[in-house]
């Protein structure tokens, strides 16, 4: 595949930056802009990303300060790129697919596909066909429905959501999915924040943080920012940081990796940031193993029950000690004294050997944990994807509980989300297994009844591709083939279904590895104006702080045939199920779908009114806004989470795989990855020195990764290794270039999420391919 072969031939590496943003960071999403998107353009564009009439920036899913606190431009680098990215003049029209073979497509770099620039119209692969060529629309909603009419069981379809798609085109399509009998709602989020949600649901009883961005930049005490790398996927979170550390909050970093955005900040929206040394950020940074997190959170938590029995025997017989907030466990939790019993019997030499740091560093933590009135842990991707991410969560859950940090101002559990709008999606309905009360309203609202048997996520969509069960894979955004594990088996799977179906704004290698038919379905970005029979539309998102607001768009669409998201999902319902639900209603007015989002999404009432308002709304979150825990008991509860880390073999290396700067998951804006100092390419591996000497190994070498797993070993050929401040026995490399090596069935329990952090590889010297 063209992914393996890459695109480096100019790959230059020079030393890590120390601190992000800053001028480099401005004039880079300029220089971008520019040259997809022309001057007029880019700057008529980029004032209206974030703003409160303006559409939400389609990059991350941070936040925005309250509507009278935005700034003119209220967005960072890497959201003018994702911007430019889809605004650009750049067509991959009917033209470039006839001149392009499939087969000559599934040999470009992903980079190379994305680059030729917006789809224009609806294309077609015929079975047995070598060139997509163009259809109908009607035509292609006729035969999507006549492939759904024929299958022989509606769990024979799987439709896919990435977590770019709107709330109403959310809602339209799970509703769409369940009408037809199926509960195969896989998306991003299986791959992402799902251990996120399944432990915070088992601890607090809501899926979801529950903390403000006032509450970080004004409120917090201490801010614990945890397996995330901001500088590069969040950087507006950095503005929020550095509002905080200006009034005197504490920032601890727990990272293997030494991360430029964690360490100072250069704000470019104020002067200051333009000359000078900006912000220092973390004021303490734990270099914590990769998957070392359980055993550090435990420690922290051991440590910090320690200093409480202390103080309760200083007081004398058994008065509660200080460290603790006995009050709030008491009150508002359960399992406390089972927990405790797990920590007392932890043996100090576990938590130092699985966490990489020693006890004399967790003890330092725990001095900032008891000198802070209030805390906010924030994390991503490095908790969630790893076998014991539930129980790395629930214990870091164990943490906050311990000090009643939940429910006040300053306090409680962020995880910060990725895709834009995949939170919304997930309030929507778009989940494999969503809960009986959901599924009840939607059958009142509707008058039918939708199935109740749990469907499948990604990894068991992928298994079920693998065993020949799928007819019709559908996919609304993403890209499933690059972003899924086991690139071999996952690209095996979508080519054993009949018939693929792709919505989207560019090509991708998913819409190259095809079933035996397939079609692309061009649809509109968040930037574009988008007018249906009503007039015009605006639509809904959900950001990471659980804030509902408007999104419009202003561009003029990349070409007359796009239709909305929207559009296209209830058009193919009317074509499939005829006008019963109502379809064209809510195809022609999108208020017409938030009037049924009201009544049947939680917290929802009178949802198209409180949207209109600028800033929109905050959806409830009971632990927060009233101390009530959804559980079985009514409580929030402590876990006992047994210490554990990835058993790595002698000789091997635990890898992580990470984004780049220039990237936004599998599309890749540039071959930079400014702030590790790479330039001009991404087939790298960062590999620390320690390593690289046990192995005779050196900076520059050529290496392939092994990946070891029972069912057998996966190779991704020729990685330049890059010597690299990773702790020893820790490897780095990006995806989507190393998703060959994790393997479908590493996934960790009870999320089902691929364990994209922790891959057990071996690293071997590559053969260079014999000249012929
Ligand atoms: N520009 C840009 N923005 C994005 C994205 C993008 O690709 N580009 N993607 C979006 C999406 S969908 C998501 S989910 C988020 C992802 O946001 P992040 O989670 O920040 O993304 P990753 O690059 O996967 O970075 C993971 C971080 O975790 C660290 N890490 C790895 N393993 C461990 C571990 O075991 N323990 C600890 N403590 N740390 C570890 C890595 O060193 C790295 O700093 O960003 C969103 N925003
Ligand atoms: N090894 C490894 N694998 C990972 C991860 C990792 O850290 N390591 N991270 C995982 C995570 S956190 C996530 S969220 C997933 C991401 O998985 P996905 O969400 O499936 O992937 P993306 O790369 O975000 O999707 C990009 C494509 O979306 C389409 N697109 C963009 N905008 C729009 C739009 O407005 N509408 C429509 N219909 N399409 C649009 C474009 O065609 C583009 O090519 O990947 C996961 N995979
Ligand atoms: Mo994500």
């Amino acid at each position: 595949m063209g992914d393996v072969r890459g695109d480096d031939r100019n790959m230059t590496i020079g030393e890590p930056e120390t601190s992000a943003v800053g001028v480099p960071g401005v004039a880079v999403s300029m220089r971008y802009a520019l040259g997809e998107m022309g001057a007029a353009r880019s700057v008529r564009t980029l004032l209206r990303v974030n703003q409160a009439d303006g559409f939400d920036c389609p990059s991350c899913a941070w936040g925005d300060p309250a509507a009278a606190d935005r700034k003119h431009a209220e967005f960072c680098e890497n959201g003018a790129k994702a911007v430019a990215w889809e605004a650009t003049r750049k067509r991959a029209d009917a033209a470039f697919f006839r001149a392009h073979s499939v087969a000559f497509l599934r040999e470009q770099t992903g980079h190379w596909l994305e680059a030729n620039g917006r789809l224009t119209e609806p294309m077609y692969l015929a079975e047995g066909a070598t060139h997509y060529r163009p259809i109908g629309w009607d035509e292609a909603l006729r035969l999507i429905a006549s492939r759904l009419r024929a299958l022989d069981d509606p769990n024979r379809a799987v439709f896919y959501t990435s977590g770019r798609a709107s709330n109403e085109a959310a809602f339209a399509y799970q509703l769409l999915a369940r009408r037809l009998g199926t509960n195969n709602l896989p998306d991003c989020s299986n791959m992402c924040h799902e251990s996120s949600g399944a432990a915070l649901t088992e601890t607090i009883g809501l899926g979801k943080g529950t903390v403000t961005l006032e509450d970080l930049s004004e409120h917090a005490g201490l801010i614990v920012v945890v397996g995330q790398n901001p500088g590069t996927n969040h950087p507006r979170m950095l503005a929020a940081l550095e509002e905080a550390k200006k009034r005197g909050a504490k920032i601890v970093a727990v990272n293997p990796l030494p991360e430029a955005g964690l360490l100072r900040f250069k704000n470019p929206q104020k002067a200051s940031g333009l000359a000078g040394h900006g912000t220092k950020l973390a004021d303490r940074f734990l270099r914590v193993r990769v998957n070392g997190d359980l055993a550090l959170f435990a420690g922290v938590n051991k440590a910090l029950l320690a200093r409480d029995d202390a103080d309760a025997i200083l007081a004398g017989g058994g008065a509660a000690g200080p460290v603790l907030d006995h009050a709030f466990i008491d009150a508002y939790t359960e399992g406390f004294e089972a927990a405790a019993t797990g920590w007392r019997a932890l043996d100090w030499a576990d938590v130092e050997r699985l966490s990489g740091l020693s006890r004399s560093r967790i003890e330092e933590f725990a001095d900032d944990v008891t000198a802070a009135e209030s805390i906010i842990v924030c994390w991503a991707m490095g908790l969630t994807q790893h076998a014991n991410a539930v129980g790395t969560i629930r214990e870091v859950m164990n943490f906050l509980l311990l000090r009643g940090n939940i429910g006040r101002p300053g306090a409680g559990p962020c995880p910060v989300r990725g895709h834009s709008n995949v939170q919304g999606d997930r309030s929507m309905g778009v989940w494999e297994k969503m809960p009986d009360a959901f599924l009840d309203r939607l059958r009142d609202e509707f008058g039918f009844d939708p199935p109740r048997a749990h469907g499948w996520d990604v990894v068991d969509s992928i298994r079920a591709m693998r065993d020949g069960k799928v007819g019709v894979f559908f996919a609304l955004g993403g890209n499933f083939a690059s972003a899924a594990p086991d690139s071999e088996v996952t690209a095996a799977g979508l080519r054993r279904c009949d018939l693929t179906v792709h919505v989207a704004t560019k090509l991708n290698r998913s819409h190259v590895l095809t079933g035996r038919e397939a079609l692309i379905l061009p649809c509109l970005g968040r930037t574009e104006r988008d007018r249906q029979a009503s007039g015009e539309q605006y639509v809904t998102v959900e950001d990471s702080m659980s804030v509902v607001h408007a999104s419009r768009g202003r561009l003029a669409p990349a070409s007359t045939e796009l239709r909305s998201e929207v559009a296209i999902i209830t058009g193919l319902a009317a074509e499939l199920f005829g006008d019963e639900l109502g379809w064209s209603a809510m195809g022609g007015d999108y208020s017409v779908i938030r009037g049924h989002i009201a009544n049947v999404v939680d917290g929802c009432a009178d949802y198209d009114a409180r949207v209109s308002q600028p800033g929109g709304f905050t959806m409830p979150r009971p632990p927060r806004d009233s101390l009530t825990f959804a559980t079985p008991s009514g409580k929030a509860r402590f876990t006992v989470n047994a210490v554990s880390a990835v058993r790595v073999p002698p000789g091997h290396l635990l890898l992580q795989t990470l984004r780049s700067h220039d990237q936004f998951n599998t599309t890749v804006y540039g071959l930079d990855d400014r702030y590790r100092g790479v330039h001009g390419g991404r087939r790298v591996v960062f590999v620390s020195g320690e390593d690289l000497a046990e192995r005779g190994l050196r900076d520059g070498d050529l290496v392939d990764l092994v990946s070891v797993w029972s069912d057998g070993e996966r190779r991704a050929p020729a990685f330049r290794v890059v010597e690299y401040p990773t702790p020893a026995g820790c490897a780095a490399a990006y995806f989507p270039e190393a998703n060959a090596l994790v393997p479908l069935d590493s996934t960790a329990a009870i999320s089902n999420t691929p364990t994209s952090k922790s891959v057990i590889i071996r690293l071997e010297r590559s053969v260079p391919p014999a000249v012929g």
